[in-house]
């Protein structure tokens, strides 16, 4: 089996979530990834919500697998020369310091592409240019400056900061697919570019559906939302509860024995209505004129799925389940991180995977949610603080022992 990203060398220069999720992605894929990092601290997450004493963090595990852990201070003098040949020695450099780090270390965009003009230099920020482009950004600011927040919750509740860390995966996720778009541009034009990012930009990207319905809001209430026939719409797209999102309406309903995550998503797609009724025991609904077309449900989506509550809160949600999919019924429980983190058929197709670590022993991680069937991720652990010094500087970049010790002399590693 080959790798997909073989032969590709990445300077990661990322740390806390956002840079590091892509970066890993991309070890994933097979390319060779440098993490650099800051002697004696490195990544702030590696000591950051620790639960073994003394050990790197599963935050830092989790989202660091498959790389090469180098300690370089790129503002000591040795240190810069180092960083030059790694800049001319790579493909991608990746890095989401706070506005203007890479510059005040000496490193603008213009000085990168002479020292390496097909070097893909890739970043994340909290905002594009504006008002706000200098400021610093963690994962639930970008959440609520990106219009998730004011659209997540209840109608009669605060705004809302999502589970899914679409500030920060979300945005390492989409800087990925810049990076292997502009690798893909430099095979036919042998030069790199710039990739930027912001993580507001990511987070409305992935909130399109609500921009959609703010522009929908202008031609009158927007009925498969709950405030729709019995509360009111303002003229911002407000927050919707569990309504669905798209065209089919939807909403998670109780089930037994009624724990906190004994619920079950239903969607009521017209072909499978009259099958819902059926099971539901309320036949006398499939043809009734008052339900049983879409646009009749929708002024009382409630009560509908009232109705199916009624029948779920009999049966477990996974009883549920086995009940409504032979029905064509679109559905799905909602499943804890307990119950996900143990399920057998992730671990089958390695979503769920057990890394062993040095310090800490083995642990659970979220693989590759990627499946490429002729590049398989193999999931690595995290490499300890400078693990790859040594190893990098003489291997990758050409220094002999002496050199090597020099460089630690000055402190530059
Ligand atoms: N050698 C020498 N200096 C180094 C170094 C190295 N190997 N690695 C980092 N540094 C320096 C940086 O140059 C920077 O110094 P200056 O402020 O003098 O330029 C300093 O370390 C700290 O970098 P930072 O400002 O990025 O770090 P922070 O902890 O203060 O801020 C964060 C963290 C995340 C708020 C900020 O980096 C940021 O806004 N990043 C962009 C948005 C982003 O990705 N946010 C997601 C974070 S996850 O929720």
């Amino acid at each position: 089996m080959s790798k997909a990203l073989e032969g590709v060398r990445i300077l990661d220069m990322t740390h806390v979530q956002s840079g590091p999720t892509c970066t890993q992605l991309l070890a994933w894929f097979g390319a060779d990834v440098i993490k650099v990092e800051r002697a004696g601290f490195g990544d702030a997450t590696r000591g950051q919500l620790r639960d073994v004493p003394d050990a790197d963090s599963l935050y830092f595990t989790m989202l660091n697998h498959n790389k090469r852990s180098i300690t370089l201070d790129t503002k000591n003098l040795e240190g810069k020369k180092i960083f030059e040949r790694l800049i001319r020695m790579c493909d991608v450099l990746v890095e989401n310091f706070a506005p203007g780090a890479i510059d005040r270390m000496g490193f603008p965009w213009a000085k990168i592409q002479e020292l390496n003009p097909r070097l893909i230099y890739a970043s994340i920020k909290g905002f594009g240019k504006g008002p706000y482009q200098d400021c610093k950004v963690y994962e639930n600011v970008a959440q609520c400056t990106g219009g998730s927040a004011s659209t997540t919750g209840f109608d009669d509740g605060p705004p809302t900061v999502t589970g899914a860390q679409i500030g920060d995966s979300g945005t390492g996720l989409h800087l990925a697919i810049g990076i292997l778009a502009a690798l893909f541009h430099r095979e036919q034009t042998g030069l790199g570019q710039r990739v930027e990012c912001a993580m507001q930009d990511a987070v409305m990207n992935l909130c399109r559906v609500k921009f959609r319905d703010q522009q929908r809001l202008d031609h009158g209430p927007l009925m498969e939302y709950p405030q729709h026939p019995n509360g009111t719409f303002g003229s911002s797209v407000p927050r919707s509860g569990n309504a669905s999102g798209g065209g089919q309406p939807g909403w998670a309903v109780r089930t037994a024995p009624g724990g906190p995550d004994d619920y079950v998503y239903v969607i009521i797609q017209p072909p499978s209505w009259a099958h819902l009724m059926r099971v539901i025991g309320r036949e006398e609904l499939i043809d009734d004129p008052e339900w049983a077309t879409p646009q009749a449900r929708l002024p009382k989506l409630d009560r509908c799925f009232g109705m199916i509550e009624e029948w779920t809160m009999t049966k477990t949600k996974f009883e549920v389940m086995a009940t409504l999919n032979p029905l064509n019924v679109p559905c799905g429980p909602i499943l804890s991180i307990e119950e996900l983190i143990s399920e057998p058929s992730l671990v089958d197709t390695n979503t769920v995977v057990e890394v062993d670590h040095p310090e800490r022993g083995p642990y659970k991680s979220i693989g590759n949610p990627i499946k490429l069937s002729a590049s398989p991720a193999i999931v690595e652990r995290s490499p300890l603080l400078g693990e790859h010094t040594d190893e990098i500087l003489s291997s990758v970049l050409g220094y002999d022992a002496q050199e090597i010790e020099e460089f630690r002399k000055a402190g530059a590693i």
